[in-house]
């Protein structure tokens, strides 16, 4: 890139998928060890986020130039971590895993896949492919910390994972918010840069916005109302609006209604939650509670919504159950303003199955526990006992890609020891960190500013169908592999043995390599989505909207050609024509989940709701952190410390607790000890820490991180803790006691 030229690309760290624009500051500097200052702001012509970034934004530099990123390969020995070649690792990752896959069998081998897989387009089309060629059913990613609740809605209700409805955020009158913090997590299964903007538009436009949270947050502050919940309750809240929309006759389905199936079910189903029953266990009161039932369906156009919160709880599958079907008996899917599905130009739902599976549930079960597989993977809350516990189909090996559990999974500091433990174990990452210090090797990947980039996920779960793709802006060293080529890698060195093998191996990896990569695979995808001269279109308006748009047969040319993205327009209605199901039918009321409604029965009639002292933790996110990864970056640590638990005012005083000290805070599973800040944004019994801290452990090798290293929530989270329908762990409404510490 020369001085003068301006770079316009996407932001690859959250998904809000923000446009911006780099230029070099300063000359180049003539010492070479210097820092080159990268200016980087919003791109206010990007079609989607008209120049909103957020301060991680100007960050992605100081993971670039970061003295800690490891540049090349490394092997751990007894003296430390040594330089080899990229042959050498390769090779010795290779026979490591084919000599365990030989002595312990296929599911001796693990994979876990981390959050930034997902916003790295080369490692979303080759991880698969690498996973496949292990032929484990140990099979791991974050997913089964974060949604695999809304994959599991979307395929028991729509037949495929990936039909996720979406608010459509830009044209709601009524926003209902259960469990999320958009103003600081910029949205998330939401693509919308500029969340904030956009909130107040709502209400500008005379709409509301309504947060049900246990604490008042930065969201909050942009609401017209917010609600206290007691977390974990949020399955009660759903139940008694629902109870109020079919006892009041509120119920429309609208032209949903030839193609939905199990109202009926529904509508006995909670016959049984009245608001009365519910709202001293969710701390809602009852006139509340039918208030905004009938609010929401009464409202011109409604969305309910929930996130983190409510995916991440003990009935978690059904919270995201209820949720769509309260839009759906409203009136509200699929119509403008309501929870609409998108029709992104890379569109795995009308991709052969073989690409982009529909989904599985319960296929098979996880050894020790028993935990169900869903679309191929394991719940990542049984991977330590899996390799701690003796026997037949035990884990000896495991491959970590974009991934750090040991901080972002319960119970991190058993996983910590499992690793510890394991005969081999490779991380392909770009950092000695928490989980990768335990690594053999780690193969390091380039950074995102040295990749082309494209927004495979996100613009499958975006408010608006936009597309856009971005270029490299450096040249990768001779050096540096790319996730996707680490993957093609390996999968040819373990595909093919013997001499001859090797030979086909070779043929094999240059053959994808030249023509197969990442950016050949979406030019297809382009050409055969919906807005590509071979796109099929299931009953879609999607090329009326090509034509008014003028972007008549998309391709990766056309695209590059845009460096500010193209819009294709509004959501836009789509059913029953996108429907995955059998029988093109909406799944209201899939057995599994309506059987799992007896399990919440259970949890609530007999639980004691008295809390013994105890208080309830809970997360939250930080606007300058990105769950593990991202504190190595100076400016994004300066200030307050940032990993704290929140107090409101009263516990602190039950417990003679002052504004700054530091306390401990001890589960069931283990303790952390962090500074507190007391504070009426939090409801009463309830506290809450950030996760993604602890960076003070021997061997890290993160010199900023360790300065600033706080602790880890997950030290204290219990991985029995979960929803037993899908594993997801149940991080939110964790019982601990909070102490001065002496
Ligand atoms: N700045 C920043 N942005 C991020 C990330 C980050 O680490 N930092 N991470 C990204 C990732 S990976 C994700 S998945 C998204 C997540 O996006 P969000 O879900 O929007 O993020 P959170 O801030 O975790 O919001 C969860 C909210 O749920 C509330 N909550 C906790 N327990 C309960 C409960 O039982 N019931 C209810 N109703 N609410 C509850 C918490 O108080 C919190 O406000 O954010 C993404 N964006
Ligand atoms: N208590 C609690 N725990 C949580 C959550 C919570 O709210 N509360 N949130 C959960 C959620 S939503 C998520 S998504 C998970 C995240 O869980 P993980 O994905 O396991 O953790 P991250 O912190 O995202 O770690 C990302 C890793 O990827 C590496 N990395 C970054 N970019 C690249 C790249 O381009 N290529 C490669 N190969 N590696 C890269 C980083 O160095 C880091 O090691 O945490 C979960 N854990
Ligand atoms: S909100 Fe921040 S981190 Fe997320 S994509 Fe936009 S600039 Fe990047
Ligand atoms: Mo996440």
């Amino acid at each position: 890139m020369s001085n003068a030229e301006v770079h316009y690309r996407a932001c690859n760290l959250c998904e809000a998928i923000c446009g911006i624009e780099i230029t070099l500051r300063d000359p180049l500097p003539s010492n070479e060890k210097t820092q080159p200052h990268l200016d980087i702001r919003g791109d206010k012509d990007d079609v989607f986020s008209r120049g909103y970034i957020c301060p991680k934004a100007v960050a992605l530099q100081d993971l670039h130039y970061d003295k800690d990123r490891l540049r090349h390969p490394v092997r751990r020995t007894p003296h430390g971590w040594q330089r080899i070649g990229w042959d050498e690792a390769f090779d010795e990752v290779a026979q490591n895993l084919k000599r365990i896959h030989a002595v312990h069998g296929r599911n001796s081998i693990a994979t876990y896949l981390g959050n930034p897989t997902v916003h790295n387009y080369g490692a979303l089309l080759f991880a698969p492919g690498f996973i496949r060629s292990l032929h484990t059913r140990n099979r791991f990613s974050a997913t089964s910390v974060d949604q695999l609740a809304h994959h599991l809605a979307g395929y028991l209700m729509f037949g495929h994972q990936l039909l996720l409805p979406v608010p459509d955020l830009d044209r709601t009158n009524f926003f209902l918010i259960l469990g999320a913090n958009p103003a600081v997590s910029n949205g998330s299964m939401m693509t919308a840069p500029g969340m904030s903007r956009r909130l107040q538009e709502i209400r500008r436009r005379g709409g509301k916005v309504i947060l049900i949270d246990p604490r008042f947050t930065e969201t909050a502050r942009l609401a017209d109302r917010h609600l206290f919940i007691k977390p974990g309750t949020d399955v009660l809240l759903l139940l008694a609006l629902l109870h109020v929309v079919f006892d009041e006759g509120l119920t429309r389905l609208g032209p949903l209604a030839p193609f939905t199936k199990g109202v009926e079910t529904i509508g006995s189903l909670v016959a049984e939650f009245a608001p009365d029953k519910v709202a001293s266990i969710t701390g809602i009161d009852s006139d509340q509670i039918r208030v905004l039932a009938r609010e929401f369906a009464s409202a011109q156009s409604a969305v309910c919504y929930g996130r983190i919160g409510v995916s991440t709880q003990e009935f978690g599958g059904v919270c995201q159950w209820l949720i769509t079907v309260l839009n759906i008996v409203t009136g509200n899917l699929d119509r403008p303003g309501g929870a609409m599905f998108t029709l992104p130009a890379f569109d795995p739902i009308t991709a052969p199955e073989s690409l982009a599976p529909r989904g599985s549930f319960a296929r098979w079960h996880s050894r020790v526990r028993g935990l169900p597989e869903f679309a191929g993977e394991l719940p990542v809350v049984t991977l330590a006992e899996e390799i701690l516990t003796e026997g037949a189909g035990q884990i000896k090996a495991l491959v970590t890609s974009a991934g750090n559990p040991v901080l972002s999974t319960p119970n991190g500091r058993e996983l910590d020891r499992a690793l510890a433990g394991l005969e081999f174990m490779v991380s392909i990452d770009p950092y000695i960190n928490e989980t990768t210090r335990h690594a053999h090797i780690i193969l390091p990947p380039s950074t995102s500013l040295e990749r082309s980039h494209y927004d495979i996920a996100f613009h499958i779960l975006a408010v608006r169908n936009t597309t856009k793709f971005s270029p490299a802006l450096f040249q990768p060293d001779a050096e540096a592999r790319h996730d996707w080529e680490i993957f093609v890698e390996l999968q040819t060195r373990l595909e093919h043995e013997g001499q001859f093998g090797n030979l086909v191996g070779r043929a094999k990896r240059k053959f994808v390599k030249r023509f197969f990569g990442p950016e050949r695979i979406l030019d297809l995808g382009l050409r055969f989505g919906s807005y590509g001269a071979f796109g099929k279109w299931h009953g879609h308006p999607a090329r009326e909207i090509t034509r008014k748009m003028r972007v008549p047969h998309l391709t990766l040319r056309k695209l590059k050609a845009a460096p500010h993205g193209i819009d294709l327009g509004p959501l836009s209605s789509c059913l029953p024509g996108r429907l995955r199901t059998a029988d093109k039918h909406i799944e209201l009321a899939p057995e599994v989940l309506v059987q799992d409604v007896e399990r919440v029965k259970a949890k609530f009639d007999n639980s004691s709701l008295s809390s013994n002292g105890h208080l309830l933790l809970i997360g939250r996110r930080q606007l300058r952190s990105n769950n593990s990864w991202m504190h190595n970056s100076e400016r994004l640590l300066r200030g307050k410390p940032q990993c704290t638990i929140l107090m409101h005012p009263t516990d602190a005083a039950r417990r003679d607790l002052k504004a700054g000290q530091t306390v401990s805070v001890r589960s069931n599973v283990g303790s952390v000890v962090v500074p507190i800040e007391i504070t009426d944004e939090m409801m009463p019994g309830v506290v809450s820490i950030p996760h993604g801290w602890g960076h003070d452990r021997l061997g890290v090798q993160l010199d900023v991180a360790q300065q600033h290293a706080g602790e880890s929530i997950n030290d204290v989270m219990d991985n029995q803790k979960i929803d037993a329908l899908c594993g997801t762990a149940a991080f939110n409404g964790t019982w601990v006691v909070v102490d001065a510490t002496s």
